[in-house]
């Protein structure tokens, strides 16, 4: 790339799913367009997040973009969940046939965004001491994209490895004969800890909190189901779009009420074999807005782990009982509770006794127990939403620092924009339904509209768009008020409400009122001349 441009049309921040779409899509509307990328190549989450078992947890026919039909005949995929292999290799071949990589600069990172109000146009400073100028700019900065490693005393003194699952090292990293600790039971956790288990000399699991957990029941997809699929795309593809998570699957509409009694746990028991949290969350309408219906499946679940789990005391540490079901993740598993039954595995509850120090040699805990240990994995998660945003320091018009106008807790219309900043568009941002859905169709949604801004300015010859502050205002407090509606804000702490990490806003970040209902709310938006939307 011509490292010599200076001014494009369009920036677009980050080169994963969101940032790929973008620079095709928008491309339709200038060529004068480019994507910076702090990785070495593309693909975002499925780039970095390359550990052992990493896996989608959503089916792989819907975990995949819709807006070209050429695309879909033309890839086959192999499992019924994709492993993180698989999604690049798919990520790399859509950028191939779309000719992506002449737009994007890899390794490159952006540190700032200024608005400037005389030229109406963006300054961008990347960490190479470069600037570039554009109209637009489009943050495709990932939800999941900031990793977080708590602090602990002693980091620096530790002998041995240490990895995050976010940041894992693209070679091969062998744990046959090593004592390896791994922190955190979240889904990053819950799908690396039985890889590292086949091969660890000795595996500590250190858990706060357990993982509601749910076999995938993975399989190879067979040529024949690869036909059906190549043939009924568009009707799957219209499926996922009425689907509250905006996935493939029947929309079942039954809260647990309208089950008889008897029927509930054969209910549970169908979904439990056919495996995957989306299709076992889908059981009952209301098992995020009713506390009976939430007991129901979570006591089914504790029955399952005890026949799983030999162990008695394990079943117990294992059990989740500070949060209902779903309010915080739950994890698409494979052989995650039998790993336990292991002898090279335990569990060390860090709640009672939680880690003091990291040591020369290992991990201190309070009740002064030492670990010796030659790998540390933090699967500790990350600074969600915003914690990519919040690394870029963003200056929009009236010298308004994005950090400290969010400060309280993010403000956006739609998720997608914020007043002050003009022409900056957030992909999935706080505010849209981005990790409540099928992410994918979140993030075609999200470009189709900005598409729409875009190509209605050009037009119109108008040179900037922002949201309304009445607007905004208003959208946050609906998103709010359906939060409020859910058990989500039962959850003592999760990365939904930020309280993963110190200091952060506690709020409920995504929009959880679905899909459907969100694309709706969008499509008015556009049919009622962009309503709460300034435009000059
Ligand atoms: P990302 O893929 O996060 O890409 C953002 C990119 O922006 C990154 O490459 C980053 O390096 C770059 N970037 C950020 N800031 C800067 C900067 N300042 N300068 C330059 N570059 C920058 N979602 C699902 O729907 N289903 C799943 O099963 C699922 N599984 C997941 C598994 C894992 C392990 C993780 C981490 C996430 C998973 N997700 C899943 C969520 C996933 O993040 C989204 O599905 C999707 O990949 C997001 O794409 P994106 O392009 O919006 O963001
Ligand atoms: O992160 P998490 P993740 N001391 O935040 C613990 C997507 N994803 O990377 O719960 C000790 O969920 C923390 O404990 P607690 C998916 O959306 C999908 O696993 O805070 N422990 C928790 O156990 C997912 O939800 C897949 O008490 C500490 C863990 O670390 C999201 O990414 C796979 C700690 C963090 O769990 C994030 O998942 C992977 C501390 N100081 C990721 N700080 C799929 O399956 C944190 N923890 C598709």
């Amino acid at each position: 790339m011509n490292m010599n441009v200076k001014q494009v049309d369009i920036i677009i921040v980050g080169a994963g799913f969101a940032g790929l779409y973008a620079l095709y899509k928008l491309r339709l509307l200038s060529q004068h367009i480019l994507v910076i990328e702090s990785g070495a190549n593309l693909g975002g989450s499925w780039y970095w997040n390359c550990y052992p078992g990493a896996r989608c947890d959503i089916e792989s026919i819907d975990y995949s973009y819709s807006f070209s039909k050429e695309i879909e005949q033309e890839w086959s995929w192999t499992e019924r969940f994709a492993s993180q292999t698989e999604i690049l290799d798919y990520l790399n071949f859509v950028a191939e046939k779309l000719d992506l990589r002449k737009n994007i600069i890899f390794n490159t990172k952006v540190v700032s965004a200024a608005y400037n109000e005389e030229t109406k146009r963006w300054e961008v400073g990347l960490d190479n001491d470069q600037f570039l100028t554009a109209g637009f700019c489009v943050m495709a900065t990932g939800c999941l994209s900031s990793s977080h490693i708590p602090e602990l005393p002693g980091s620096t003194l530790f002998k041995g490895d240490i990895y995050h699952t976010a940041t894992w090292p693209h070679e091969t990293i062998s744990f046959a004969e090593k004592r390896v600790g791994v922190i955190g039971t979240g889904s990053s956790g819950v799908q690396i800890i039985p890889e590292i288990a086949q091969d660890a000399a000795q595996l500590y699991v250190f858990q706060r909190t357990p993982a509601y957990t749910i076999p995938v029941n993975n399989e190879t997809l067979s040529s024949d189901y690869i036909s059906w699929v190549k043939k009924n795309y568009p009707e799957i593809r219209q499926k996922a779009k009425q689907h509250f998570f905006a996935c493939g699957l029947d929309n079942d509409d039954l809260s647990m009420e309208d089950f008889l009694p008897a029927d509930r746990i054969s209910e549970l028991e169908r979904r439990w074999q056919t495996g995957g949290v989306v299709a076992f969350f889908s059981a009952f309408n209301d098992i995020l807005i009713n506390n009976e219906t939430n007991k129901f499946v979570s006591d089914f679940l504790a029955q399952k782990l005890k026949e799983i789990v030999h162990d008695p005391d394990i079943v117990e540490k294992l059990t989740p009982r500070s949060y209902p079901f779903g309010t915080k993740r739950a994890c698409n598993a494979i052989d995650y509770w039998t790993t336990f039954n292991k002898k090279n595995v335990s569990l060390v509850d860090i709640r009672k006794a939680p880690i003091k120090a990291i040591t020369e040699t290992g991990l201190l805990t309070a009740d002064g127990k030492t670990y010796e240990l030659d790998t540390i994995v933090f699967a500790t998660g990350f600074d969600a939403f915003t914690g990519a945003l919040r690394q870029i320091k963003i200056k929009g018009r009236n010298n308004t620092l994005l950090e400290n106008k969010w400060k309280a807790g993010p403000r956006t219309y739609l998720g997608l924009m914020t007043s002050e900043m003009p022409n900056m568009f957030i992909i999935t941002g706080p505010g849209s339904p981005s990790v409540l859905s099928m992410m994918i169709a979140a993030i075609e949604q999200h470009v189709d509209l900005i598409y729409d801004f875009i190509h209605y300015m050009q037009l119109n010859g108008i040179t900037t768009v922002e949201p309304k502050e009445d607007a905004e205002k208003a959208w946050m407090e609906h998103t709010n008020a359906i939060a409020e509606g859910t058990l989500f804000m039962q959850a003592e702490s999760s990365w939904y409400l930020g309280s993963n990490i110190a200091g952060k806003a506690r709020t409920f970040y995504p929009y959880a009122g679905g899909m459907p209902a969100y694309r709706k709310i969008c499509d008015d938006v556009v049919r009622d001349n962009f309503n709460g939307f300034l435009f000059s």
